[in-house]
């Protein structure tokens, strides 16, 4: 998965960045010319615990988030176009989460002057719709030349396509990001090679000061209403105060957090909201003395679970072998199971369940194309 921060300079995505992944880039006015950094954490899953105590693996795998820290989007950005490393790095995420100010610094004033969130917020998702919107509106003009240069009855998916861009040209100049709008998955395909920005579902991360520790949730309490759409969620943190925590030793930083009634790292938290946000489940794997951790997108059947872990499994799928971590706790071990008939048969159209551990039995021969 692909988590990819946004927001406008200096709104601390780079010590979001540093909270979520223990490293240690620069960060403020002083660290010179901002970058884009990039790092792979592993997705904090207590079950994990859990399994190597049933299945003793030599290995233990977590799932695994990938996040990218951007350069700042000032205000405007739109205008010019957004640099073409911006737009590919938001069109390769899964999420955005959408950084925004609501710190006090003296030593990086916000460079508006003052800090308001509720503006920034709108600010940055104006960039983001001016920058569909150009693209959208490119895409037609293009359009328009090629579609009449066509014979008739080789017109139609461009029409179609026609008919779609107009439909969120519409949406985008009323202001209305185009995760709002209910769009079929023939549709979703057909706008796949866009990178359109307000197509991504986002997390918007109030970066609060220290001083706001003992009253978070305030933000969202009070823009939250007014901010409805789709594919959102909201959050409150203070990244200067988790960066720090972060690079405690452990014990320390969770009895930091529970003076404050915290009861997660950020770096959980986030991932979470992620997870909740884009409908993802994970299952579990014993494969090769290896327990395994994967994520999978709610209502997935147990051939593309197979096909998250190989293609070859989902190609030769025979069956699945399942059973619920719970289940299996209970009875010890997957023999015991077995013995106990909770290990269940499951066909291909099986709908897998969070926490599910799964062997796919496959024929290795079918899935090579010959
Ligand atoms: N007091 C306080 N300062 C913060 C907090 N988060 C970030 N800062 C400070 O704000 C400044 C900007 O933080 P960065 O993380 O570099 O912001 P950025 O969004 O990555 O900035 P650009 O990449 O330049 O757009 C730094 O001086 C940080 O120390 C916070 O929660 N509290
Ligand atoms: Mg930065």
């Amino acid at each position: 998965m692909h988590v990819t921060l946004v927001g406008l300079p200096l709104s601390g995505k780079t010590t979001v960045f540093n909270a979520l992944t223990g490293q240690e880039q620069a960060t403020g006015p002083a660290a010179g010319r901002p970058e884009s950094h990039r790092a792979v954490v592993p997705v904090p899953d207590a079950r994990l615990e859990r399994l190597k105590a049933i299945f003793d693996p030599q290995k233990l795998t977590p799932a695994e988030v990938q996040f990218v820290d951007l350069v700042g989007i000032p205000e405007g950005a739109a205008q010019e176009g957004l640099p073409p490393q911006i737009l590919a790095a938001i069109g390769e995420a899964d999420a955005l989460v959408h950084v925004v100010r609501a710190f006090e610094n003296p030593r990086a004033p916000h460079p508006a002057g003052s800090v308001d969130p509720a503006r920034d917020l709108e600010l940055l998702d104006t960039e983001f719709l001016l920058t569909d919107l150009g693209i959208v509106e490119r895409r037609l003009e293009r359009l328009e030349q090629e579609i009449p240069k066509l014979p008739r009855s080789e017109r139609e998916i461009q029409e179609r396509e026609q008919a779609l861009l107009q439909r969120l040209r519409t949406a985008l100049a009323g202001g209305t990001p185009l995760r709002d709008l209910e769009l079929g998955p023939a549709e979703l395909k057909s706008l796949h090679g866009f990178n359109l920005l307000t197509l991504r579902p986002v997390l918007i991360l109030f970066n609060v000061g220290e001083e706001s520790l003992d009253h978070m949730g305030r933000l969202q309490h009070e823009l939250g209403p007014a901010y409805i759409h789709q594919s959102m969620d909201m959050v409150e943190i203070c990244a200067q105060w988790e960066m720090e925590l972060g690079q405690l030793p452990p014990a320390e930083a969770a009895e930091f957090r529970q003076e404050l009634g915290l009861s997660e790292p950020a770096t959980a938290r986030i991932i979470r909201l992620a997870y909740k946000l884009l409908g993802l489940l994970t299952f579990f794997t014993f494969v090769s003395e290896q327990v395994r951790a994967w994520p999978l997108r709610r209502g997935s059947s147990a051939v593309e679970a197979a096909g998250a872990v190989h293609t070859d499994m989902a190609r030769g799928f025979i069956r699945a072998e399942v059973v619920s971590l719970a289940a299996l706790d209970q009875a010890g071990s997957i023999a015991e199971a077995r013995r106990q008939g909770i290990l269940r048969s499951e066909g291909r159209h099986y709908q897998v369940q969070d926490g599910d551990v799964c062997t796919f039995l496959f024929n290795p021969t079918k899935s090579v194309d010959r």
